[in-house]
């Protein structure tokens, strides 16, 4: 166990998780970890997260709950509406969505009937299962229509998109991705769903650490609503929220009485009534709080720093991969992620790899490639991402480093004395940057 990180209380009840847990310790602190929706959160998330707060049920939202003993947890989210309305600059704020799921699940819930037409990029050309994909509650309540990215450039192809868009009609349109390394229009895409008389939607959960940096354009104020986890390049706990207009500029209210039409035009209300009672229950307060907590640190100028290097140590770890003859969609990166394609030395390789790296110390995940000519249980590309390494102190120098052990690894995969040599540079990096 790391002398930064103890849990005795864990130690003396359950030895069987306590070993777990030491050996995760480990882990972490002596792997590269570069899967791109990963980040090690401040002391003081982990305190929180981790915090007595767990104890309290609190459904309901400030000021109107359905429990007694409300004084503190009632200001702790208020501060964490505030906060969260402040770093991004929205009109109003859900900080109680569990996670990215549902709260995508709590917007549809919000806006669409069942059987409505939702507008997203398809899986496999990176965008999310919640977005549409076929086998998830979003293609199965909802009509769902798919956009791709151009087979060409891999990048995505606005005017095609207006056109399906134009052709379907759909009632919202989603942009936001999992695997794509470029920066997203959140401009064009409102505009379009302004044309065509939908919702725009923006899933920022990948960069939304980027946005509040200012290395990425946003989709606030714009975008009719925005969801983002709090957990990836944002750098705060485990978690979502919802942010929104306050006025929902498509509510329908012929026929409506004053009272009537007032509530249907508050798109704030129906956001906040979808998530509570509509989908979820008791919020996490702990989590509440600790999403608090990441906000602040993500309003400091440090964050800054770190959001631009995110993005500095991606492009030089793409451009040092790229000299070492290996191929990435879309040629290269604008933010914290880059998609490896391993097509010129084998189709569907992608585990094969991704377990290769692990053996060498550096963790990555398989991924699809836009028009994978494989299966997505077996796909032919790596994600990886640099917000951990970033947050861990690295700089352009080790991003070189790093890339030529990647670019090695990649090319002689199946070299197990490589990866053992390689796991033990690893490991020496690893000592010179901690964590906690
Ligand atoms: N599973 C997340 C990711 O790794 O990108 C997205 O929800």
């Amino acid at each position: 166990m790391s002398e930064n990180i103890n849990y005795e209380a864990i130690k003396e009840r359950d030895s069987e998780i306590f070993n777990y847990l030491s050996l995760e310790v480990e882990r972490q602190k002596y792997v590269l970890n570069m899967i791109p929706s990963e980040n090690y959160v401040s002391k003081a998330v982990l305190e929180a997260s981790g915090s007595i707060l767990t104890n309290k049920y609190a459904e309901g939202y400030p000021g109107k709950r359905y429990y007694q003993g409300m004084a503190n947890v009632d200001e702790i989210e208020r501060i964490a509406i505030e906060r969260a309305k402040k770093l991004f600059g929205a009109e109003h704020a859900n900080v109680q969505p569990y996670s990215g799921s549902p709260a995508n699940a709590a917007i549809f819930y919000a806006l669409l009937k069942p059987g409505d037409k939702i507008m997203g990029m398809r899986l496999d050309m990176g965008g999310h299962l919640t977005h549409g994909h076929k086998v998830n509650f979003s293609a199965r309540f909802y009509k769902s229509v798919q956009y791709t990215v151009d087979k060409e450039t891999q990048m995505l192809d606005m005017d095609e998109i207006r056109k399906l868009a134009i052709k379907e009609k759909p009632k919202i349109i989603i942009s936001g991705y999992t695997a794509y390394p470029r920066k997203i229009p959140f401009k064009e895409f409102h505009e379009i769903a302004m044309e065509v008389g939908a919702y725009s939607m923006a899933d920022i959960s990948h960069i939304a650490g980027l946005i509040v940096g200012g290395v990425h354009p946003s989709p606030l104020p714009f975008t009719d609503v925005v969801m983002t986890t709090t957990h990836k390049t944002l750098r705060g706990p485990r978690g979502a929220i919802i942010l929104s207009k306050k006025e929902d500029r498509l509510a329908n209210v012929d026929g409506l009485d004053e009272k009537k039409a007032k509530l249907e035009k508050n798109l704030a209300r129906k956001i906040d009534r979808a998530v509570f009672p509509g989908l979820q229950g008791g919020p996490h307060i702990n989590v509440i709080a600790a999403k608090a907590i990441a906000f602040e640190e993500a309003m400091k100028p440090e964050f800054k720093d770190y959001a631009r290097q995110v993005v500095k140590n991606a492009k030089v770890l793409a451009e040092t991969l790229l000299d070492n003859g290996i191929k990435l969609v879309t040629g290269g990166t604008d933010n914290h992620l880059i998609l490896i394609d391993l097509t010129p030395l084998g189709i569907g390789i992608g585990k094969e790899v991704a377990v290769a790296l692990e053996n060498a110390g550096i963790v990555a995940n398989m991924n699809t490639i836009p028009y994978d000519p494989s299966t997505p249980f077996k796909p032919s590309g790596l994600r990886i991402g640099t917000p951990l390494l970033t947050t861990r102190g690295m700089k352009e120098e080790e991003m070189k480093i790093i890339g030529e052990w990647i670019s090695k690894i990649i090319h002689d995969y199946k070299n197990e004395s490589l990866q053992k040599k390689i796991k033990q540079e690893v490991k020496e990096l690893c000592e010179r940057f901690s964590f906690y």
